[in-house]
């Protein structure tokens, strides 16, 4: 036994400082400050911390600053009980700190909300503070983060007035995890929520969940699958979601469930799940009494209904709103608020681009005021590239919230170096012109340009078990901009990256430009190799990992590559125009011209809604072919480019999160030359002309290679 202990004391002296680089702690990593005269400009401002409050989020406010100030500053920094000397750091609400009452702030703490906070450099009984003042606790905690973040990133704190609240309300994680602990379109590991343990076992990850989560802003998380199992509305699992609601809750975190619409039937015992019967409404008004009976400040449902074999309203002929209204009167005693998902289509022929707004646009206006309806940033599916949904804009009367897809299962996986926030950026700036020029979709969904009273966005999450949370260190940098993002959605993604890196790797300028750059450029390089030019839905069926663009056949059409691509002798790309499905009229006339018009719609979105003859000459003077195939190589060419950038930055970088990402670039170079091979040459048997020479060579196999390649195991799919 004494052996054993003196082996295991020799293990742990002898593991490397390394294992503490393992990407676990995200961006809160609090190094030493190794510019020594900011170092002392720092420790001059700030000696000390005094914060008010006893609560929970108190407490873990003191500790954070504790451990962030303590970290950073290389020297413990004590926490005082009074307002002792200069260089303290308060922080607290009016309420909780007489420091914070003193400061008068009260005409600008009723600009921030519950949830914002001032950071100020003042003067409070004669002595010099920094103070972090808000309306709540949680207000607090956001402000404590912003405070780290201005030291993580090396910016001045000596004259600080910050003022900051969040611009749209509800800032959701939806988390596609099933009860068996798989987790769909996940690429880092299993579920965190450990439903097996969990009420009696709550595993200290679940506290550093919540406290990345309110790093960034992000206030709600939806615990289960949109794919949805009624057993997580049954009792023992409901006292398990109690248990993550209470550690979650000082972190400013709600929890939220899918519900099933055919619960009342698969565990309530009745025959139908009819909105409008009188038994299902009290069933789920009983559920949910139940349900806040144990979490008071549940959040509310989210539902995916009558989408790709989910129960729905339309099962009885009812309607979206019937659904949708039936659970918001249930949620709405309570404060709760229903995400419905608009993410529909049905096998009615119809271009599944044009089905969401056919369905729910005519109902604008229907829903009860706490729905709102949750929609994709395009109408497909989270693809590489996608013009903005058409129902942004289109629905004044009913609160839109944006989903985006933080988890990258069109774009790679979590091996790809691909960062989200230009993807993102591009969404959220894009003009719907609903309201004329200036009608950004940002400006729908913080409800700004219909006056909603309710707003919302939601971001699937790309979290698991995974040491480093995300499959990858820098699939974490799209967690931190999709929270980032929807704390500000007016927030530049270049200003992101440069913050995402200070935080997570080094300040080194060299280093974060760099790097910087490289992340800028990485979506436009996935969007090259993978679906260049405006194609789309060109994945392997199923599981969406490598090319695909032969599928054809199955139950769905509308699930097929060549449903998308549409190509043939004469040329490639979905005609969406008038002479096609005329998609193009859902958007404003503005948009819907530029779209329809083969000069002007651009060549992000050509394929998209333009079928093209192969000899068309674009701006580059080259016919459509010759530029598809430069496209798949110019991406191939950008992943080379990373490569050989990360090669260089090893000097910056700790050993297992530099040998990581290089191993992932090499991963990601390969499934590059992957695309472009298979792609251009199934595009060929259509155009039936040349590769042109280029920089990636002949193709390394034959077609029917790549279309032999059938791969089972993979990552993310339902078991
Ligand atoms: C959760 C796509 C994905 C599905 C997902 C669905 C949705 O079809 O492939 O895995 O299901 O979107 O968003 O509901």
């Amino acid at each position: 036994m004494r052996r054993l202990a003196l082996a295991l004391l020799l293990t742990v002296a002898s593991t490397p400082l390394a294992r503490a680089e393992d990407g676990y702690d995200l961006w809160l990593r609090y190094p030493r400050i190794d510019d020594a005269a900011l170092l002392r400009s720092y420790q001059a401002t700030v000696s000390s911390i005094l914060v008010g409050g006893q609560s929970a989020t108190s407490r873990i406010v003191a500790d954070e600053l504790t451990r962030g100030l303590t970290g950073l500053l290389g020297a413990n920094v004590p926490v005082s009980r009074d307002l002792a000397r200069d260089g303290t750091l308060v922080a607290g609400t009016p309420a909780s700190s007489s420091v914070i009452a003193d400061a008068a702030l009260g005409a600008e703490l009723r600009t921030i909300g519950d949830e914002g906070y001032l950071i100020r450099s003042s003067r409070v009984r004669g002595t010099r503070v920094t103070l972090i003042a808000a309306n709540s606790d949680v207000g607090v905690l956001h402000g404590a983060f912003h405070f780290l973040r201005l030291l993580q990133t090396h910016q001045r704190i000596d004259a600080l007035s910050v003022a900051d609240y969040p611009r749209i309300q509800h800032r959701i994680l939806d988390h596609w995890d099933n009860l068996d602990g798989s987790v769909e379109r996940g690429y880092a590991g299993r579920s965190l929520w450990d439903w097996f343990k969990l009420p009696d076992y709550e595993s200290p990850r679940l506290a550093d969940y919540a406290r990345a989560n309110a790093s960034l802003g992000i206030n709600g998380t939806v615990l289960t699958n949109v794919n949805a199992n009624a057993t997580s509305l049954t009792p023992p699992y409901l006292v398990k979601v109690a248990a993550l609601a209470d550690v979650f809750r000082p972190y400013g975190l709600r929890v939220y469930l899918t519900a099933r619409f055919s619960a009342p039937i698969e565990i309530g015992g009745l025959k139908t799940a009819d909105p409008l019967d009188a038994q299902v409404r009290a069933w789920w008004h009983a559920k949910t009494d139940e349900i806040y009976r144990l979490i008071p400040d549940f959040g509310g449902f989210l539902v995916k209904a009558n989408s790709e074999g989910q129960p729905g309203p339309q099962d009885y002929h009812r309607t979206h709103a019937d659904g949708a209204n039936m659970l918001a009167d249930a949620v709405a005693p309570h404060g709760g608020i229903v995400m419905w998902r608009a993410f529909v289509y049905s096998e009615t022929g119809n271009d599944r681009h044009k089905q969401a707004y056919t369905e729910f646009q005519p109902l604008d206006g229907a829903f009860r005021p706490n729905v709102l309806l949750q929609v994709k940033n395009g109408a497909i599916d989270f693809q590489p590239r996608e013009p903005f949904h058409p129902l942004f804009g289109a629905m004044p009367r009913t609160p839109l919230m944006l989903e985006l897809q933080i988890t990258k299962e069109y774009l790679g996986f979590a091996t790809h170096l691909v960062y989200l926030a230009p993807l993102f950026e591009e969404v959220l700036r894009a003009d719907t012109y609903a309201k004329g020029e200036g009608s950004l979709v940002s400006k729908v969904i913080d409800g700004s340009l219909h006056g909603y009273t309710q707003t919302g966005i939601a971001g699937v999450a790309n979290t698991g078990t995974d040491r480093n949370w995300c499959g990858s260190v820098f699939a974490c940098a799209n967690w931190h901009a999709f929270g980032r993002l929807a704390w500000n959605p007016t927030l530049s993604s270049a200003d992101l990256a440069d913050e995402w890196l200070r935080m997570t790797f080094t300040n080194n300028a060299a280093f974060v430009a760099t790097v910087k750059q490289m992340m800028l450029s990485s979506r436009q390089a996935a969007v090259d190799y993978m679906t260049p030019l405006g194609l789309h839905h060109q994945m392997a069926r199923g599981h969406h990992y490598g090319p695909g663009p032969w599928v054809a056949g199955g139950a769905r059409a509308d699930q097929t590559s060549v449903y998308y691509n549409r190509a043939d002798a004469l040329g490639l790309g979905f005609d969406r125009t008038e002479t096609g499905t005329n998609a193009v009229s859902q958007y404003a006339a503005p948009v819907r011209d530029r779209f329809a018009s083969l000069d002007r719609v651009g060549e992000d979105y050509l394929l998209w809604f333009h079928h093209v003859p192969w000899t068309y000459k674009m701006a580059s003077g080259q016919s459509l072919w010759n530029e598809l195939t430069a496209r798949y190589c110019r991406g191939v060419e950008s992943v080379r480019g990373m490569e050989g950038v990360w090669r260089g930055l090893e000097p910056f970088v700790d050993a297992e999160r530099f040998d990581e990402t290089r191993s992932f670039l090499a991963i990601q170079e390969k499934e590059a030359r992957w695309w472009r091979d298979a792609s251009i040459l199934y595009f060929q048997t259509f155009s039936k002309q040349p590769i042109a020479p280029d920089a990636c060579g002949p193709p390394a196999d034959t077609l029917e290679h790549f279309m032999s390649i059938n791969l089972r195991y993979v990552p993310g799919t339902n078991p």
